[in-house]
């Protein structure tokens, strides 16, 4: 083939290729417009709950390792990743000239907050890592997942670093309690009953200023789902099991 020919094809097939793209995923030509009062105002609170959640994965790893001080290292590296993640989101916040409503974002994890500390304290590891390592993580890889479709370029990359590391952190709640799973078990159902119906008020609670974001919460709750199921699957846990479980956030 002459070469300018042969120039005139591949241009041909790389704005087909464009074209297909764009079609299949019509998503990325409709991002909301980051600049308007009302995005900044959602993004605040929003931003400051990332934030407030990557502190607090930060300190429940630390914690986590008082009551298993042989994975001392790994937590240690655990919970350094939630303190890059944390400066990651910062960065995002500012990029768009957000300042976070962390006051809000205290508040909006209080009661998760409080019943890992008394886990803690009563030396409840089970609970501690359904928590940490289950219930937050599943909940920020189905934040993340759906958030980077319609993110800003700067907070898209972001995310999409992060979100790979909160997948190992999920990870590591599901081998510890995979490993262990015929003495945990019931501390596990039970904390689950207690949980997950805080994780889906968070998420109610949440849905608004997402859907500002053009965060869909029909999409945070499938995301939610498949990587909570998923974790259950792992952990060893029957189809009876893990319907029972999931159940706990519908009632
Ligand atoms: C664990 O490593 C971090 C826990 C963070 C929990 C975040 C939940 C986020 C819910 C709000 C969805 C918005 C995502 C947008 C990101 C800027
Ligand atoms: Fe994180
Ligand atoms: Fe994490």
């Amino acid at each position: 083939m002459h070469n300018e020919l042969k120039i005139t094809v591949m241009q041909t097939l790389e704005s087909n290729k464009k074209t297909i793209e764009e079609s299949i995923n019509p998503i990325s030509l409709d991002l909301p417009d980051f600049t308007t009062d009302s995005y900044k105002d959602a993004y605040s609170r929003i931003n400051a709950i990332v934030i407030e959640g990557e502190q607090e994965a930060h300190d429940n790893y630390i914690s986590i390792a008082t009551l298993i001080p042989n994975e001392l290292e790994e937590l240690t590296k655990l919970a350094r990743m939630e303190m890059k993640h944390k400066k990651g989101f910062t960065a995002c916040g500012r990029n768009l000239g957000v300042v976070a409503d962390m006051e809000f974002a205290k508040k909006f994890f209080s009661k998760l907050h409080g019943n890992f500390q008394v886990a803690l304290e009563k030396g409840n590891l089970t609970t501690c890592l359904l928590i940490q390592a289950i219930l937050i993580e599943a909940f920020a890889i189905s934040a993340y997942n759906v958030y980077i479709r319609v993110a800003d370029p700067f907070a898209k990359k972001i995310t999409e670093g992060v979100v790979k590391d909160e997948y190992l952190h999920l990870n590591y709640g599901q081998e510890w309690l995979k490993e262990n799973l015929s003495t945990c078990k019931e501390e596990l159902m039970e904390a689950n009953k207690v949980n997950l119906p805080l994780i889906k008020k968070m998420l109610d609670e949440v849905a608004d200023d997402a859907s500002v974001l053009a965060m869909d919460r029909e999409e945070l709750m499938e995301e939610f789902m498949i990587a909570y199921q998923d974790t259950l699957m792992e952990i060893g846990l029957d189809n009876r099991e893990i319907a029972r479980m999931a159940m706990a956030a519908i009632v």
